[in-house]
């Protein structure tokens, strides 16, 4: 087989990126190690900024999300028994984020992609980048029993934070830097309108804790855990009391239960790869880089990512200039460096860390006082919240 851009990876990175080069004549092929029902059952990202949304537009895939989407203008930082919003749109001059699931992105290009006749290759075993030092590149994956390989131009590797793509780099090519968290987040779904109509963050003694929605009849909230906290402890009776606990005693009350349908743990982790692009190969999304959900940037990155990537590749079919291409990493590796600082901030500011002492705990709620009174460190957050330009 042969193809111009051969995709690891169907997630939304892999998918977006699909769809941006099939609509711009530019053939590829997309391969998944697993089915296409356990990628739509993944529960993930909630948030997009405006940016993401008119890639997915872009791609022919925003009509959904368009009409389902909920538009969100503000959010409430929560702390101290009470609430501080932070009015996005008047911040920002206007701006506002979708609340939107990835799940729902996901299923969209997904539709797009069947739709326009572009090749995906689900359950692919042992998927192998090779000779990306090369002007000729290939791929090779097992299935139905055989050795398969795809000649392309490039290879894009999409493929998640355990992908094979970044491992398939020698060491002494790649620097990484990592931050690990101690402590995670205890997420649950559940069939109930949500607390509020605005996401809520909560800084609290216990913990922290963010009431996030799917729709207006779709909860999603989530609770800061131990990192050895097992999820069969935890009975939905007992997430609902422990997040009401860290919540303002108004939102405490309003708070509507009903059973789960969606229980796991995720480990928080700051992490970059660089460089994102070795010879014929470019890493994008979580393979590259993964932040603590915290400022809910990890998808939107990957859709930026892909946005400077889309760019360049059409670049070089199209005009025959790798100007794009060349600065694929450079570019990315700028904003991307950018989400970490603000996702590790909001993080450190949120959370209650198991060694902090009292001069730290004191410099979190000097931060939080200075945010509720300063229009200028309100400004700050709201503007990385909703995304710096691309
Ligand atoms: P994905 O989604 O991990 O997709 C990678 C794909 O690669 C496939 N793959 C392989 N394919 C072939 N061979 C192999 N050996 C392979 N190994 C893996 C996988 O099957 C998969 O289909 O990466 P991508 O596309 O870069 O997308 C990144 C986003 O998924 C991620 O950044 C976000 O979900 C992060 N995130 C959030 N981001 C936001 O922008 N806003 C949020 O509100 C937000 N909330 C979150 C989050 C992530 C969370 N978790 C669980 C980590 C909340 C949580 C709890
Ligand atoms: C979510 O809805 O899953 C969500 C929202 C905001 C975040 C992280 C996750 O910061």
């Amino acid at each position: 087989m042969r193809t111009q851009v051969a995709i690891i990876g169907s997630g939304p990175s892999g998918l977006l990126l699909g769809q941006l080069l099939t609509g711009a004549g530019i053939d590829n092929i997309i391969l998944d190690r697993v089915g296409k029902d356990y990628i739509l059952g993944r529960v993930r990202a909630g948030v997009l900024e405006e940016g993401t949304v008119g890639l997915i537009d872009q791609a022919g895939a925003g009509a959904r999300l368009h009409a389902e989407g909920l538009p969100h203008t503000g959010f409430s930082l929560a702390f101290d028994g009470r609430d501080h919003r932070i009015d996005l749109r008047g911040l920002t001059g206007g701006k506002r984020v979708m609340v939107y699931g990835q799940t729902e992105v996901t299923r969209d290009l997904m539709e797009r992609r069947e739709a326009s006749g572009a090749r995906t290759i689900y359950e692919a075993a042992n998927v192998t980048p090779h000779d990306f030092d090369t002007g000729s590149p290939f791929v090779t994956y097992e299935k139905d029993g055989g050795t398969h390989r795809i000649d392309c131009d490039f290879i894009a590797g999409c493929d998640g934070f355990h992908g094979p793509s970044r491992n398939a780099v020698p060491k002494s090519a790649i620097r990484v830097f990592e931050k690990i968290y101690p402590f995670g987040w205890l997420g649950i779904l559940a069939e109930v309108a949500p607390v509020s109509d605005e996401l809520i963050y909560a800084n609290h003694p216990r913990g922290f804790a963010l009431c996030s929605m799917r729709s207006a009849t779709r909860s999603r909230y989530y609770i800061q855990c131990a990192l050895d906290e097992k999820i069969e402890d935890w009975s939905d009776d007992r997430f609902w009391d422990e997040l009401r606990r860290r919540l303002p005693a108004h939102h405490a009350e309003a708070l509507i239960t009903a059973p789960s349908f969606e229980k796991s743990i995720a480990p928080l982790r700051s992490f970059v790869a660089e460089p994102m692009r070795f010879g014929s190969m470019f890493l994008v999304g979580d393979a590259a880089h993964i932040v603590p959900p915290t400022g809910a940037k990890g998808l939107n990155l990957a859709a930026s990512d892909v946005h400077y990537l889309f760019a360049g590749l059409r670049e070089h079919y199209r005009d025959g200039s790798d100007a794009g291409i060349d600065a694929y990493s450079e570019k990315a590796l700028a904003r991307v460096w950018k989400a970490v600082r603000f996702s590790w901030w909001m993080t450190t500011m949120m959370h209650r860390f198991p060694d902090t002492g009292e001069f730290d705990q004191r410099i979190q709620e000097a931060e939080l006082d200075y945010l509720t009174h300063s229009r200028a460190a309100s400004t700050a957050l709201a503007e990385n919240y909703v995304g710096l330009p691309l």
